[in-house]
């Protein structure tokens, strides 16, 4: 696992490692990937301690899927997905006996996703007067505000404002100078794309990106 100290591009270089051959998306990774942005965030401050709560508890929820008894079922993406529609251990309309699946809970994850890549390209095409509290509000607006309720939306805005500066947030991402961090985000985010892309499209083709 990571450990401090550690910097976001190894963070991100996690990600790399979730794409297989033939272009399914390994769990293992993806959740350790979620694991080190986990810690990230913890480190700018207690306000989102309630997104990290949250996330902690998903992970915690793939993890259980991982090491369960069907774990071998719970390798990639798209085999968790096969294993659980085929045995009927997804809620596919509404809430009911299966609030758990491996399905809902990372189809949450690859929502926060698309934001993370909306707010690392923000970031990586900023320049120094940019401001992290618009470019995560904007980013978030445009993906994962849209499955949240007011509440959520409400408390997500207010933690987006003290959100530290740009130089602030290049300092904790622990990179190095701005131009590596903007260089290093322009190798990650094709790759979290792709991982995001392909989770899309394999969710989409199974009806799945509504889950309840
Ligand atoms: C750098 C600043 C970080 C900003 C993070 C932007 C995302 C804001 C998300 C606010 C989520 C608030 C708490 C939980 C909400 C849950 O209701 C939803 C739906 O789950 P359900 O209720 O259906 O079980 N959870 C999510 O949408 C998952 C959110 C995960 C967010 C992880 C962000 C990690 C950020 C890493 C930063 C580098």
């Amino acid at each position: 696992m990571l450990d401090f100290p550690s910097t976001l591009k190894e963070v991100l270089d996690t990600f790399k490692l979730c794409l297989s051959e033939n272009k399914e998306v390994y769990l293992e990774h993806y959740v350790a990937g979620w694991r080190g942005l986990v810690k990230f965030l913890n480190c700018l401050g207690s306000v989102f301690g309630f997104i990290s709560k949250d996330a902690v508890n998903k992970i915690k929820i793939l993890v259980t899927h991982m090491e369960g008894e069907n774990g071998s079922q719970y390798v990639t993406v798209q085999s968790m997905v096969k294993y659980e529609l085929d045995n009927e251990l997804v809620d596919l309309t509404k809430r009911g006996i299966h609030p758990e699946s491996g399905c809902r809970t990372l189809l949450r994850l690859h929502r926060a996703l698309r934001w993370l890549e909306l707010f690392l390209e923000r970031l990586r095409t900023s320049n120094e007067d940019g401001k992290t509290s618009v470019m995560c509000s904007e980013s978030y607006n445009e993906s994962l505000a849209q499955h949240h309720p007011w509440m959520v939306r409400k408390a997500a805005g207010m933690a987006f404002c003290v959100l530290p500066g740009r130089p602030a947030f290049f300092e904790v991402m622990n990179v190095g100078p701005p131009e590596q961090v903007v260089a290093m985000l322009g190798e990650a985010l094709p790759l979290i794309s792709d991982v995001y892309q392909i989770t899309e499209e394999f969710y989409a083709q199974h009806n799945m990106l509504d889950l309840p």
